[in-house]
């Protein structure tokens, strides 16, 4: 006959008992707070008393109960499950860290990141505005907006620097994301496996029209683009005619068409406006109706955005929309 009748409850009371003491001894260094305003030593505190209380059930019944007297430890099913936990809660995932680290750090990393000078074929500097991607061809005039072009199999190197606020240059299916910062240049490689037009879409919350800051980044073979960019590159060529005149008069203090008296750097670069899908950071299909409406009441389409509304006539908005056409 022992005192002890259910060794297993006693021992198990007593670790509940030691636990929750430690648990509320510990919430002294926290303040209590209140129900309704709970400090962080609430709930420690609350759940340490319950166990404690828990623990002391326990050890009293297992003193009461009828069972086995107290035996010798059984060292080898607690070597068994203190083994267990040393080995599932702290070797293995210490191995798994370990491995995912280097696979990141030295497989994934060298992937996505920056690319060396010299490694890639061709740049490409991408200048965040608000809301617009301004697209240049280094080395060439090319100069044009929202759409960029790039050579299939080809790694690009994109320089990404910002006219005003931060912005995000991101093109999922190509590559990670690079922040655009004031006073910084970040670079990121494209390079597409696969001729086909991908989205991409600003990733900075960078003011009222940062959801139609969006771009189309075009993979063509390598002669189509070379074709593109050839043509890019060149001034404009129109007859003229009133629409190139009111263009010149109300559009040229912010848009610059080269071959022309217009400079101005506010817009987008118009040269082959025409050349384009879309308009406005990918907010609108680059149709002539739609390029109409643009020009009446750009705060329409685009609220907010950096281009007032001008109140033209609609025949200035027709030889407008005339000209710019001609801008392939
Ligand atoms: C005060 C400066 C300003 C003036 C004046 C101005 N624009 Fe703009 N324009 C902009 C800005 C800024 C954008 C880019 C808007 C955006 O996408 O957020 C823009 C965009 C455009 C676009 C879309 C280009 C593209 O590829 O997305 C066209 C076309 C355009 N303007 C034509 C004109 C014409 C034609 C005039 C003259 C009637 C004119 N603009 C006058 C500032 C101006
Ligand atoms: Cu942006």
């Amino acid at each position: 006959m022992s005192v002890i009748r259910h060794p297993k409850d006693f021992w198990a009371g007593l670790m509940f008992i030691a636990v929750g003491a430690a648990t509320v001894f510990l919430s002294f260094d926290y303040s209590l707070g209140t129900a309704a305003r709970m400090g962080p030593a609430y709930f420690p505190r609350i759940l340490g008393g319950l166990l404690m209380l828990l623990g002391a059930i326990l050890t009293a019944r297992a003193l009461r109960l009828r069972g086995d007297a107290i035996s010798r430890f059984a060292w080898r099913p607690i070597l068994l499950i203190l083994g267990s936990v040393v080995l599932f809660g702290m070797v293995i995932p210490v191995i798994v860290l370990v491995a995912v680290f280097v696979v990141a750090n030295l497989v994934v990393l060298p992937d996505t990141d920056a690319p060396k000078a010299g490694s890639t074929t061709m740049t490409i500097d991408v200048i965040g505005h608000q809301w617009w991607w301004e697209v240049r061809y280094p080395g060439t005039q090319a100069v044009t907006a929202n759409e960029l072009h790039i050579p299939v199999n080809t790694k690009v190197n994109v320089v990404g620097t910002t006219g005003d606020v931060i912005h995000s240059f991101w093109v999922p299916e190509l590559n990670r994301k690079i922040d655009l910062i004031p006073g910084r240049t970040n670079r990121v490689t494209l390079q597409a496996e696969r001729t086909g037009v991908f989205r991409g879409q600003c990733a900075e919350f960078c003011g009222l029209q940062h959801a139609n800051m969006a771009e189309l980044v075009f993979v063509q073979p390598r002669p189509a683009f070379r074709k593109w960019l050839a043509n890019e590159a060149r001034p404009a060529r129109s007859s003229g005619g009133r629409g190139s005149e009111l263009f010149q008069a109300d559009c040229s203090g912010c848009h610059q068409i080269r071959g022309t008296a217009a400079k101005g750097q506010v817009g987008p670069d118009l040269t082959h406006v025409a050349s384009r899908t879309t308009l406005a950071g990918v907010a609108i299909r680059n149709t002539p109706t739609l390029l109409g409406e643009w020009l009446a009441d750009p705060q329409r389409i685009k609220p907010g955005n950096k281009m007032p509304r001008l109140d033209l006539s609609p025949s200035d908005v027709k030889a407008l929309v005339a000209y710019l056409e001609e801008l392939k």
